[in-house]
């Protein structure tokens, strides 16, 4: 392997390769050029808040200690991951008040490309947020339901929490969170506050300002809860598919597009119109019609709820394109790279953004919009299907690297394949495989992938380390998009790496669930959003048993976060009480006082605490030795 190319995925080793003869650079090019990076970057130490600056602290105690205006290392620090707590809550929250809105005009019967597919569950959430569904037709349930999560956006009572929270965790958690003055009251707000508490002049307390960032991640939280539950209302809530992973799901025989980004609001249709177009596709020549693939976290929803295949994760976004077959890359919002229309551009490849708010230079823009999403999803496709009859076909270049994957397993996908054991009471089956210990624990695997580590390769080497303890697995986002490539999400990989007693659970599930065999080694809960999907099974687990999720033997890892997304995802994971794995080094080892308290002090405050460690190796043992310790003080 070329060792300037960070990645364990062959399929993308393959198409670098391409894109050296082809004089392309992609992300591990651009990667290499910004090598050294800043140290006083890498350590949180330098500020641009404001234009006296950029000021650095020096970490060896040499030079200046503090900023022009007098901030300390710790203050620097604190306001820097605090901001990056902010806009992962603000991206994960738009995402969240766009589906609400939809589902409001849902409602109110002004989209009508779109339907409430779960009824049931528009019900169950209803029930949930105390809403009164007496006399009321569903379309009105859904208006109300819509209107009451939006309330988390607005409310200006700071006495009242924002109702998903309140909804969503154990009871004893929402009353610590609400003791420690960290719920969230209105999402729009915590973000608002965060930005104008590091301002320059403002909150300069370190411990402050990163409890703050906390009270952000919490909103961070409700925001991704409301779009999971509210997506499953309008598009169905995930069951267990077989479908296939990595770029060899690109075929040479069909006109290939890519969906990537994260909302499914235009996904969707996307893949309801591909249906109704085939025809034109094969009319041009494509023997296969067309061939709808996913990339991020658009990706994973196409895929959780439909079985679409999943072309690759974020890092190796720019590899479909290499393959000379995609006819169309449709963006939507983050994790998308700049330079994708660029290489594009090399290609016949039309990289189309869609989202007002998000463009990028040399893209093709088609304006997506809820009340036209038809006529959209018709022009974008037309434009694919042109795109196709300029394709040279000495230029296409698939590898032929693919795997099986299991996926769509939600929390109510996991409740029903285990009520084919206990009907009664499909908690059950286990709990009692918990406390009898052929499941030692659980963990959630989520996160991005990041340059700073070879790709996809500290999923695969902690996930095999937690399968020979006997640890239960759920991944998402690209985390679950590496497992998915690399064959962790089959039933081969269960047979293969599951400790013995982990494997016969696996096996029993799978088999009462009529999957014919065991369940796969790592279930995929879904995008980067339903991390939420995770702690309402935990929730679940914990209220069954009557403790916090803190006290359950229940770890999350995230060996590549490299998003602000993520770090929020990481910092509730840590407020809800979770050991928190993080693979990569945050942007905060240079204040001790932060460090400190994102271990310690958070092991004080909230039972949650970030485990540092950037050797697989090493964390999978250390996240087996977590969950021993959990064990021992559960008494089992
Ligand atoms: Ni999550 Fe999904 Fe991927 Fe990271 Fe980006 S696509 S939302 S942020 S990179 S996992
Ligand atoms: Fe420098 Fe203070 Fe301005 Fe930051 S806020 S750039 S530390 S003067």
């Amino acid at each position: 392997m070329n060792n300037r190319i960070k990645t364990s995925d062959p399929a993308v080793i393959a198409l670098c390769s391409v894109a050296e003869s082809e004089g392309i650079a992609t992300v591990f090019d651009r990667y290499q050029a910004q090598q050294p990076q800043c140290g006083f970057g890498s350590l949180g130490l330098c500020c641009r808040i404001c234009w006296k600056g950029p000021c650095r602290v020096d970490p060896f105690g040499d030079g200046p200690q503090a900023g022009i205006c007098g901030a300390d290392k710790h203050t620097i620090v604190a306001r820097n991951v605090t901001r990056m707590m902010a806009a992962g809550a603000a991206a994960h929250s738009e995402h969240g008040r766009h589906i609400a809105l939809a589902l409001q005009k849902i409602g109110k019967g002004l989209l009508p490309a779109y339907r409430i597919r779960d009824e049931a569950k528009l019900y169950r959430i209803a029930t949930l947020l105390n809403i009164d569904t007496q006399n009321k037709e569903m379309l009105e349930v859904a208006y109300d339901v819509a209107t009451k999560t939006l309330e988390d956006y607005q409310n200006q009572d700071h006495h009242k929490g924002c109702h998903w929270i309140s909804a969503t965790l154990p009871k004893k958690r929402v009353e610590l969170l609400s003791h420690l003055g960290v719920l969230p009251h209105n999402i729009d707000a915590t973000v608002s506050q965060i930005m104008a508490r590091t301002h320059i002049g403002c909150d300069a307390e370190p411990k402050n300002v990163f409890l703050g960032g906390i009270r952000g991640a919490l909103a961070d939280f409700n925001g991704m809860s409301l779009a999971t539950e509210l997506s499953d209302v309008m598009f169905g809530t995930p069951s267990p598919v077989v479908t296939e992973a990595n770029i060899g799901v690109i075929d040479k025989n069909a006109v290939n597009i890519a969906v990537n980004g994260h909302n499914p609001m235009l996904s969707e249709v996307i893949c309801d119109m591909a249906r109704e177009m085939n025809d034109i596709a094969k009319g041009v020549g494509a023997p296969k019609g067309i061939n709808i693939v996913g990339i991020c976290c658009t990706g994973n929803e196409v895929m959780m709820r439909h079985g679409v295949p999943l072309a690759t994760n974020y890092l190796s976004q720019e590899m479909a394109i290499l393959t000379g077959a995609l006819d169309a890359m449709v963006v939507d919002v983050q994790c998308i790279m700049p330079s994708l229309p660029q290489i594009g551009n090399c290609f016949h490849t039309e990289v189309i953004t869609t989202m007002d708010e998000n463009k990028m230079q040399g893209a093709r823009h088609i304006s997506f919009h809820e009340e036209n999403a038809v006529e959209t999803a018709r022009e974008i496709i037309q434009c694919a299907i042109n795109a196709y009859t300029r394709r040279d076909p000495k230029r296409v270049n698939i590898p032929n690297i693919k795997q099986t994957a299991v996926v769509g397993f939600s929390s109510e996908a996991v409740m029903a394949a285990l009520s084919k054991i206990d009907a009664d009471d499909p908690l059950k089956p286990l709990v009692d495989n918990i406390v009898n210990g052929n499941i030692q624990g659980v963990a959630l695997f989520a996160g991005c992938n990041s340059t700073q580590t070879v790709q996809d390769e500290s999923y695969q080497v902690i996930a095999k380390t937690l399968a020979a303890n006997n640890v239960l697995m759920l991944a998402t986002g690209c985390g679950a998009g590496a497992f998915a490539k690399h064959g962790l999400m089959n039933q081969q990989a269960t047979e293969q790496y599951a400790g013995d007693s982990l494997k016969a659970v696996l096996t029993a599930i799978g088999q009462a669930a009529g999957l014919g065999g065991p369940l796969p080694l790592v279930l995929h809960m879904g995008s980067c959003v339903d991390n939420s999907r995770a702690v309402s099974l935990a929730t679940a687990l914990a209220n069954r048993l009557g403790v916090d999720l803190c006290d359950l033997p229940l770890v999350a890892s995230a060996p590549e976060a490299m998003s602000e997304k993520a770090i929020a995802i990481a910092s509730w994971g840590v407020a809800i009480g979770l050991p928190t794995h993080l693979g990569t080094m945050p942007q905060v080892t240079g204040s001790d006082v932060i460090t400190d308290l994102m271990q310690e002090g958070a092991k004080d405050l909230f039972d949650g605490y970030f485990i540092v460690e950037t050797d697989p190796k090493i964390a999978g043992n250390k996240l087996v030795d977590v969950i021993k310790q959990k064990r021992q003080k559960l008494g089992i």
